[in-house]
């Protein structure tokens, strides 16, 4: 596993707009109680001096990892605090997020668009690592897409800073401390330097969101240059990527999975991810793939094993999903991370969007449909800050007031159902 979103596990579904970018940036926060705000966690903090005593004393820790003494000092001699970072590592979302929600941000035609413009740009690169790896271009673009929007969002928080707070307060400093050692070990083996060392607050960093301990272990040097860069260089970030589903037990020329149809009156209590069988055990409870051809085709045999995996249940779209589906789960431990992901891959290899419609009647929103919604309301005078496409709590507030006026459910979503509301009253105000 790539990260630390095992800490608390498949919770993604509850997370705010804002935290789904976050684990873009490679980590994720989420749990189900509510929030202390950060005035007040603050003040429970230790104060700097105790800081930096933590830190002096980790230095022996640090020197049985691989740390060297002299790269300890010099890269812990200023080294301060940022407890903004506990903050996040404690922040509890106000609001539930609908997978729905979850997918149409993820795989919008935007990215499919930026996506392909990285496969034309990259082809030869690809090949290489396709040729290398035995994963497919498209799943690997998808993988940076949804990591850091093709490099774009890669994050900005001091990577010796950020796991330093977090090696010596909050949840998981054991955890940590292992990442900011590692962190130590890059830095001493000179592939990259402090300043290119910014990533997520938990310590994601680069193209391809990797964790200090999972670019130790994973990450290769694809461009020749002798240095293995995650950073700045694109083909040494889309090998490591094809290197770590390759080790996560990809299959060459194997699918992820498909979209299937339930056969009428089937049960699939019990039936999921993990819980796989044969693909001759499907055909045989009547199970075809949505658009009714059958089960196995192409290299599929009938002794070939897949789990059905329903992330709204068995009233939204179903997938059966192989081994693949799995390398890709591991990249962050979350099914709807790993469809989002699956998925784009997909639409990069020109195919078509899920066919059965999520169990909603309020259907999720693209970024650009999201920033238009933040358009309106920042026009009606709400102080959410930028159209940035990111529904944050600030937006989501803003939305459930105006569903509140309008005698809607106030959900503080923002589905196709407010949009087309906002939608229709900025054409009137424009029409008199
Ligand atoms: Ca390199």
């Amino acid at each position: 596993m790539k990260r630390l979103s095992f800490i608390f596990g498949s919770m993604c579904l509850a997370m705010t707009q804002a935290n789904a970018e976050l684990i873009i940036n490679g980590s994720t926060t989420s749990t189900v109680t509510p929030v202390q705000n950060s005035s007040a966690s603050n003040q429970s903090y230790s104060s700097n001096n105790n800081f930096q005593n933590c830190i002096a004393n980790l230095r022996s820790q640090a020197v049985a990892s691989g740390v060297s003494g002299d790269t300890y000092d010099r890269y812990t001699q200023n080294l301060t605090p940022d407890y903004s970072v506990i903050d996040k590592l404690n922040y509890q979302p106000e609001f539930s997020k609908p997978i729905w929600d979850y997918m149409s941000g993820l795989v919008d035609q935007e990215r499919v668009d930026k996506g392909r413009e990285k496969i034309a740009q990259y082809r030869d690169v690809l090949n290489r690592v396709q040729a290398a790896y035995g994963v497919p271009a498209e799943t690997v673009v998808a993988v940076w897409g949804v990591e850091s929007n093709f490099g774009d969002i890669s994050g900005k928080y001091p990577l010796l800073q950020a796991l330093g707070t977090l090696s010596c307060e909050g949840r998981r400093q054991s955890y940590f401390r292992s990442e900011f050692f590692a962190t130590m070990r890059i830095l001493q083996r000179g592939d990259l330097t402090v300043d290119q060392l910014k990533g997520s607050w938990a310590g994601a960093f680069g193209h391809t969101q990797f964790m200090p301990s999972t670019y130790e272990r994973l990450a290769v040097d694809f461009d020749g240059d002798g240095r293995r860069d995650l950073v700045s260089s694109v083909p040494d970030a889309l090998a490591s990527t094809a290197n770590f589903l390759k080790k996560g037990g990809w299959q060459t020329g194997m699918p992820w999975g498909f979209e299937v149809k339930i056969p009428a009156g089937a049960s699939v209590a019990g039936e999921s991810r993990r819980n796989k069988k044969p693909l001759s055990s499907w055909v045989n409870r009547g199970f075809t793939r949505v658009d009714g051809t059958p089960i196995i085709q192409g290299n599929l045999s009938d002794s070939i094993s897949a789990g059905l995996m329903m992330p709204a249940g068995a009233n939204g779209p179903a997938f059966l999903v192989f081994k693949n589906f799995d390398a890709i789960y591991g990249y962050n431990a979350a099914e709807s991370y790993a469809l989002a992901i699956a998925h784009l891959s997909d639409r990069l290899q020109g195919k078509g969007e899920f066919v059965t419609p999520w169990p909603t009647d309020d259907a999720g929103t693209s970024r650009a449909e999201r920033r238009e919604i933040q358009n309106y309301l920042l026009k009606k005078g709400y102080d959410i800050g930028d159209a940035d496409g990111l529904i944050g709590d600030k937006t989501r507030q803003a939305i459930q007031q105006e569903q509140m006026k309008l005698g809607l459910k106030a959900t503080g979503r923002a589905g196709q159902q407010i949009l087309s509301v906002l939608r229709n009253q900025n054409a009137g105000q424009i029409m008199q």
